[in-house]
């Protein structure tokens, strides 16, 4: 097995995304910190791995993959062995689908926009950060009141795509106090075997 390795900054939420699958997958990786505060990831030999100059991305062997949702798919179908992961029928896939949707969706725009503003100080639009943030965290609370991950009994890559950014919502000042489920549902994935945190910035 080659030895991957994934480009990331270790603030990056989508970044942390692939860390953690990696971990729980137990295959082996090195990370390569990328000054994103330099602007190493719009330099011509990060862009000629990743054009929209951004990270995660990964190389294992002779394959080089952006997007952190993407990454997840190619881990799965190449290395989880259980296959409970990204489960090949039809719906199933589909259910997941929805999520990774979400987490490119509401979840970017929402929490993680209003992380990038309380933490990085980003000229962006807070009050649309936290409403995005409510209205998603209504649906994802009642989601995980049937049942104990995204898309049933066991965690698939869905779980680990809403993760990151959902458990560090409190550093954009957006509370899960009032999501039992969530944080119900958090504990969970953080009790999964070789779970690996990403670093934290304030209280939370
Ligand atoms: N759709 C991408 C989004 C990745 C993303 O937004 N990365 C941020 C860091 S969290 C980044 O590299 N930002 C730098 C930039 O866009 O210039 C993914 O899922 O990997």
């Amino acid at each position: 097995m080659n030895e991957i390795v994934v480009y990331r900054h270790a603030l990056s939420g989508h970044a942390h995304r692939v860390e953690l699958f990696l971990s729980l997958l137990e295959v082996p990786f090195r990370v390569v910190d990328v000054d994103l505060m330099a602007g190493a990831h719009k330099k011509p030999e990060y862009l000629s791995k990743n054009p929209f100059g951004q990270v995660p991305i990964i190389e294992d062997g002779d394959v080089t993959l952006a997007d952190s949702n993407a990454i997840l798919v190619y881990l799965a179908g190449r290395y989880d062995k259980s296959g409970t992961w990204y489960p090949r029928d039809a719906l199933a896939a589909a259910r997941i689908q929805q999520w990774l949707s979400v987490a490119a969706g509401q979840l970017a725009s929402g929490p993680a926009i209003a992380r990038f503003i309380k933490l990085f100080g980003a000229p962006l639009d807070y009050e649309r950060a936290a409403a995005i943030s409510e209205q998603l965290f209504k649906v994802l609370d009642e989601a995980l009141a049937a049942q104990p991950f995204l898309t049933g009994a066991t965690p698939t890559i869905a779980d680990i795509a809403m993760y990151t950014y959902t458990a560090h919502a409190p550093e954009g000042e957006i509370s899960l106090g009032p999501y039992g489920n969530i944080r119900a549902w958090i504990a969970r994935v953080e009790a999964l075997p070789g779970f690996v945190p990403m670093q934290r910035m304030s209280a939370s």
